[in-house]
């Protein structure tokens, strides 16, 4: 099944790892897990984690010029969408494959194979069973390999309590905390923890949370932000906190974005409350329990607030 993804890892001397826009840690560490794996097994080779943009709790990015990326193969992980891709040298490899478990937006034109399961959890879920598979299992997985995988696994799962998160996520998780001896609590206070001064600033939100029906909100302008003292991703960040509201099936928390002058927002919901089709018309995607929407003015926020109230629960 994976065959086609070893057969081109071991045909290439120059591989370039690509994620998402805005990264979060299942697409940082989807990336550093595959080159951790790669560099471990295959010492000869050279690769690249690419992206402009950093995520916070492992903040890190290499550099590669153009000729090495036009001499690589590209793995493009945690996003399949054309203009999502951080960094637009991917266009520029000899070939491209994908690994991704977001429902198909634009794919890039040129994809050698695209590796997809949209019934994960995490997109490190999805390359843990890759490398736990039988085309990879002869090779070796390293302590950070497996430390990166279960991180990843536990941002994008919010520790094993997102809807998307199955035996299947909890079956990969016990797999990679037996290889590599990990500590479940350790991961989840180096990807979760917060410092005292961020922690009193990102409680503060919640004095701007509102309920309508069913549904739980934040929406914060420019003023708000600066009274709070969050940046616009800081405050989008804790959308998961209002998780833990009862009598709410959907989520969200909307901030002012200065770069474009307009509004974007992160979307939640329980499970069969399917949100990524109604984020797709406010210029976002995603999930069907976890999207984003952006470039919003604030009397679409509110419209997109309406709507959301329509959705009905399906099994
Ligand atoms: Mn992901």
């Amino acid at each position: 099944m994976y065959k086609l993804l070893l057969d081109k890892i071991l045909e290439y001397k120059n591989i370039s790892i690509f994620r998402h826009k805005r990264p979060d840690g299942d697409c940082v560490f989807s990336a550093y897990a595959l080159k951790e794996f790669i560099l471990t097994n295959f010492k000869d080779k050279k690769v690249k984690c690419l992206g402009k943009e950093t995520y916070d709790v492992f903040p890190f990015t290499d550099e590669a010029s153009d000729d090495f990326v036009k001499n690589s193969l590209a793995i493009i992980v945690d996003v399949s969408n054309d203009g999502r891709i951080d960094d637009e040298r991917y266009k520029t490899a000899k070939e491209i494959i994908i690994i991704d478990h977001h429902p198909s937006g634009e794919l890039p034109s040129n994809v050698t194979k695209l590796y997809k399961d949209e019934a994960t959890a995490a997109d490190c879920e999805l390359i843990a069973r890759i490398l736990f598979s039988k085309e990879f299992k002869q090779y070796e997985m390293s302590y950070e390999c497996c430390k990166y995988l279960l991180s990843g696994i536990i941002t994008d799962s919010n520790s094993f309590s997102t809807s998307s998160t199955t035996h299947k996520t909890l079956s990969i998780a016990s797999k990679l905390i037996k290889k590599a001896n990990l500590s479940l609590s350790d991961i989840n206070y180096e990807v979760f923890s917060k410092d005292y001064e961020l922690f009193i600033r990102t409680n503060r939100l919640m004095e701007y949370l509102k309920i309508k029906d069913r549904i739980a909100y934040i929406i914060l302008d420019k003023e708000d932000l600066q009274m709070i003292n969050l940046t616009a991703n800081e405050a989008k960040n804790n959308v998961d906190a209002l998780a833990k509201l009862k009598d709410i099936d959907i989520w969200g928390i909307f901030v002012y974005n200065s770069k474009t002058n307009s509004y974007d927002g992160s979307v939640r919901s329980r499970k069969g409350y399917a949100i990524n089709t109604l984020a797709n018309k406010y210029n976002g995607g995603g999930h069907k329990s976890a999207s984003g929407v952006k470039n919003l003015s604030i009397g679409q926020v509110h419209e997109l607030i309406d709507e959301l109230k329509n959705i009905k629960k399906v099994d």
